[in-house]
């Protein structure tokens, strides 16, 4: 067997998320955000977990970004809480939130290290949610308004801004099952979330552009590799539906200019997109410098016979609602071992598929891996060594899968591990961890796992330990 040897100039990087690691809920002018309420509302998280005090980042935030260099990374992905730059969701910039997140930009820049930026990593100011949330349009609007101030503040001290995170989550799981917040249960207002964070993305994305031309442009989307549990035309038929309302929802108009024609027939009983107007589709279709991808796991889904109970292991938590709006007739399929805590099945091959799939589909547009990584039960040695070598395993096979797409032609420019640090795993609170660094949230030490000492040799060698 040959060495796996990344090429020169591949990024390394890990990522995270501000409500997920920040804390510091109520300081310095931060406002609300739609998962303060929603972790704040009882029997919505596990064990009523907020992110009150997370991983304490607002505070250590210089700490921990000597360890990314200690890593030996070359970028940094983390979001910017829209509710602590703008708390009420529209108006002034709130000063001292502009200055930590102006304070990280430039210590990364010290250090060598690229700041990747979202926009958007579901913390919506509440105030907007109260006004309609993501299915009301003028979301979209404020958006672009937050993007022009924050991006005017920050421009291309940014490397690469990405307007969304998993934009699939905010709206499907956020207004179809409720399991993320706002917690709503409306699959029609979920329809027209989707629209509507589609065009924020474009109308923000445009700003970026105007704004820091330098930078690079993204989004991240959580695209899902589905596979039809049987060669039959009915499971084809049910793995395509679900496609196009996981994949192709957003892929559509971000990057074709339209949605698909069989995702508007497949929901019809929903909604009549009515929400979409003239041009719409175009201002969503902005011209990207690099897609980011997110991979966990994959689907299997098969047609429901109407009958038999019904299973729905999609992955995506418990609900009586379903998230896949318009697709009762579709039944999730719980799939082989092993599996993560999260109950995800490992699956390094749907890796593959995804980047080579996104190879074919869009041969000119580079990718970048903005998510990958896993939650185990870590268990802390005597000695306070963290020896979790199930998650070194899922890295070392995913990383490979990444490389035999690169090999077979995908334009694949760097990898993010999730997470830097053990962090608030949203409905799941702190109970999953995902970090290759440990976080003891009674004393906020920071601890190296095995898979943070693994990690260090790839970056540092660019050959798969
Ligand atoms: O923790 C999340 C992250 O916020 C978005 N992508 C998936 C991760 C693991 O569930």
């Amino acid at each position: 067997m040959s060495d796996v040897v990344f090429p020169e100039g591949f990024v390394w990087g890990s990522a995270t998320a501000a409500y997920q690691i920040e804390g510091a809920a109520k300081e310095d002018g931060r406002g609300p955000s739609i998962w303060d309420t929603y972790s704040h509302t009882p029997g919505r998280t596990l064990n009523g977990d907020t992110g009150d005090v997370a991983a304490d980042h607002y505070h250590r935030w210089a700490d921990d970004l000597d360890q990314l260099s200690a890593l030996g990374l070359a970028a940094y992905r983390f979001s910017i809480a829209w509710p602590r730059v703008q708390p009420g969701g529209s108006g002034a910039l709130n000063q001292a939130g502009v200055d930590f997140y102006s304070r990280l930009v430039d210590r990364l820049l010290d250090l060598g290290i690229r700041p990747v930026a979202t926009l958007y990593h579901w913390d919506l100011p509440q105030v907007l949610e109260d006004a309609g949330g993501w299915p009301a349009r003028d979301t979209a609007a404020r958006f672009a308004d937050y993007a022009t101030k924050i991006v005017g503040a920050l421009g291309d001290r940014v490397h690469t801004w990405t307007t969304f995170n998993e934009p699939w989550c905010s709206a499907y799981l956020g207004y179809a099952s409720g399991v993320h917040a706002p917690g709503r249960t409306e699959p029609a207002s979920a329809l027209a979330a989707v629209h509507h964070l589609n065009l924020a993305h474009g109308l923000a994305g445009r700003v970026i552009r105007d704004l820091a031309p330098a930078a690079q442009l993204s989004v991240t989307l959580n695209l899902h590799v589905i596979r039809p549990a049987s060669d039959s035309a009915a499971d084809a038929d049910a793995a395509r539906r679900i496609d196009a309302l996981a994949n192709r929802a957003f892929l559509g108009p971000m990057l074709d200019g339209a949605y698909p024609a069989d995702l508007l027939a497949d929901t019809a009983a929903v909604t009549d997109w009515s929400f979409v107007r003239d041009g719409d589709e175009h201002t969503a279709a902005v011209p990207l410098d690099v897609l980011g991808v997110n991979y966990y796991s994959t689907t299997l889904v098969r047609a429901w016979d109407g009958v038999s109970p019904k299973s729905d292991s999609d992955g995506h938590g418990r609900s009586a609602h379903s998230a896949w709006v318009g697709s009762e007739s579709v039944e999730f399929l719980p799939q082989p071992g092993p599996y993560t805590a999260m109950g995800w099945n490992i699956e390094p091959a749907g890796l593959t598929e995804l980047l080579l799939r996104l190879h074919r589909e869009y041969p000119e547009l580079p990718l970048m891996i903005t998510e990958n990584g896993a939650a185990f039960d870590d268990v802390v040695s005597p000695d306070g060594a963290i020896h979790d070598d199930r998650r070194i395993d899922y890295l070392r096979r995913h990383i490979a899968a990444t490389h035999e797409a690169m090999a077979a032609g995908a334009d694949v420019r760097g990898y993010f591990v999730w997470s830097l640090l053990d962090n608030f795993e949203w409905a799941y609170g702190y109970d999953r961890r995902f970090g290759i660094i440990r976080v003891d949230y009674d004393t906020q030490q920071r601890t190296w796992k095995d898979s943070a000492h693994w990690y260090r040799r790839l970056t540092t060698t660019n050959r798969l330990p």
